[in-house]
Formats: C-alpha cells, structure tokens, sequence
C-alpha cells in the first residue's frame, strides 16, 4: 500500500477491543456529530497499532488544567461546559471570526485515524480518534499568503478547571504549529474517539493531534486559532525552554536533559508495560520527514 495511507488506518484493520464489535450501532449514534463512516479499503493490520482500551486512554491522562495526577482529569473534568463551543478563528485570515463547533462540524466529514500518541514522558499509547484534518478548517477561513505559523489556545476557565486556580502554568495552555505543519494530512482536530463523543478529560469537545509531535503539542479544549507571520509562544517551552522546544518531534536520537527518549513505556499490559523502541517522528518519517528536510534536529528540538 501507499506509504501516505499507511497510518491511516480504520476499525476494521486492528484487532477489535470488545467495545468495537457494536462499531456499526456506536457509528449511528454518531449521526448528530456528523460522522460519515467509509466505507474503507482494506490494509493489513501493522504490529504496534492495536488501539489501547478504552478505560486506558480515559483513566491515564496529562491536562493540566485538572490537576497534574494521571487520574487528576478524570476525576476533575466532568464539571468542564462544553456545549456551547466556538473556536474564534483570527490574525492573518480572510475570514475572522467566532466559529460555532455545530457549525465547523456541519462543514467536515469526520472519519477515524488511530494514531500512536507518544507522551515526553516516555509513555505511549494507541488511539483510535474520531477526527478532521485541520487543513479543512483553515482552508474555510482563509489562510493569507502572509501566515507562516498557526497558535492555538485552550479554554481559560478556572471555575471549572481547578489546575486554573494554580500557577503551574501560565494560563491558558498555548500551543504552535508552522503552517506547512499545521496543513499536513496527518494533523487533525479531533472530537471523538473509539467512535463516541470526546470524553473531557481527553479534551472535549475538541482538541488538535499531531501524531509525529510529543503529546503535548496536541492542545485539549481548543477555543482560539490564530494565523501569524512570527512562532507563537507555547507553554512548555515558556516553562523549560531548554527541556522543551518549539518542534517537539519525536525523536530517540535526541534525549531530553532528565531522561532518554530512545525507548518508551506502552501503556496497558498492566505491571508487564512493555518498553519499546520510541521511532523517529513517532513512526510517521515517511510521511512527514520531508517537512523537516536540512534542518538540525538537534538545535531544533
Ligand atoms: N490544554 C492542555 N492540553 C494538553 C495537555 C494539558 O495539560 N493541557 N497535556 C498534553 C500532554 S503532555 C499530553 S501527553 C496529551 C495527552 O492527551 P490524552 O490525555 O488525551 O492522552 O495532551 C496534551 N494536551
Ligand atoms: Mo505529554
């Protein structure tokens, strides 16, 4: 198969949690979302894709915003208002404005792209996420000729999000993309995942995935996207400038100052969480390596 579609695989290609065998009932209920299922061509299973559980990938969480435990978020987000939800769309765009998530999603079709999620921590996990690319979005407010880079913000609300009333943080939680970046296929904004509405603690209602970036590049509860000429300040790198960069690729080559990125935990398997080789950018080179053609990967980490 093509090496573009590779990563792109849909329910039928990975061993199914049991959770998967009512996919056609679950996609029904999806119909008020506006997920439209394809009907998919065939791809051979790829060893390492097997989806982690649900109760994995909504009980072990980072969003800050809860707490800073793993079991912080689910605990904490129940309390996060998600409906209403805009996204307010500005900077170097022809079409600026507050964009209605019931809108957005009217104007996308969704579809299911199970990625690896690999955490700066050196845990990992599989997720199957119901999602669109980003590049749709941006396409329908107009990027100007002038953007070369996309911020993106998370909700700033700490009546609902305790970790708000705590400074670990500089509040809100800032992301960045450069746009050849936030245009790739592989990004997406994602709203759901094993074919159900996204659950808070993993970002709802809607949060970006960039799977060949460490995890937290992928910025829960997003409420603003702005196109810039200049790289945005992101929050992690404000924190520890020399521990996280701007770029964030996966990358086992080049070890964070306290640990080794060359290896990662999988979560799931209970106490057995194996340890496996971390790949360059994540397992997804082929497709987005070019992106980063001469640069240093050192400096630029
Ligand atoms: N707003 C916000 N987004 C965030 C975070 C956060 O604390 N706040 N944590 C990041 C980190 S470190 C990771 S690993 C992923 C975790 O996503 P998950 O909980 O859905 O697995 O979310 C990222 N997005
Ligand atoms: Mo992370």
């Amino acid at each position: 198969m093509a090496g573009r579609w590779r990563n792109r695989l849909n329910w039928s290609d990975v061993t199914p949690e049991t959770a998967y065998l009512n996919r056609r009932q679950v996609m029904a209920g999806m119909g008020a979302l506006g997920l439209s299922v394809l009907a998919a061509p065939a791809h051979s299973a790829e060893a390492g894709l097997e989806p982690n559980t649900w109760d994995e990938i909504t009980s072990y969480n980072n969003f800050y915003e809860f707490g800073t435990g793993k079991e912080d978020p689910k605990r904490n987000a129940g309390q996060l208002t998600t409906d209403p939800w805009a996204i307010q769309i500005d900077g170097l765009v022809d079409r600026p404005g507050s964009y209605d998530l019931g809108d957005i999603l009217s104007g996308v079709s969704l579809e299911e792209r199970i990625y690896r999620l690999r955490c700066v921590e050196a845990w990992s996990m599989v997720v199957p996420w119901v999602g669109f690319e980003l590049a749709d979005l941006l396409n329908r407010a107009g990027v100007q000729p002038s953007a070369k880079y996309v911020a993106f913000q998370t909700l700033l609300r700490p009546e609902e999000m305790p970790g708000q009333r705590t400074a670990i943080l500089d509040w809100p939680y800032v992301e960045g993309l450069r746009l050849d970046e936030a245009m790739h296929p592989l990004t997406i904004l994602a709203t759901g995942l094993y074919g159900k509405e996204m659950p808070n603690q993993n970002g709802a209602p809607i949060r970006l995935v960039v799977p060949w970036k460490y995890g937290f590049k992928s910025i829960k509860s997003v409420v603003r996207i702005t196109l810039t000429d200049a790289q945005p300040p992101t929050s992690w790198n404000r924190y520890a400038p020399n521990e996280y960069g701007f770029y964030s690729n996966v990358n086992p080559e080049v070890d964070h100052p306290r640990w080794s990125q060359a290896t990662e935990r999988r979560i799931g398997g209970g106490v057995f969480s194996p340890r496996v080789p971390t790949r360059m950018f994540n397992g997804y080179a082929e497709e987005v390596a070019s992106l980063y053609d001469g640069m240093d990967l050192m400096g630029n980490f």
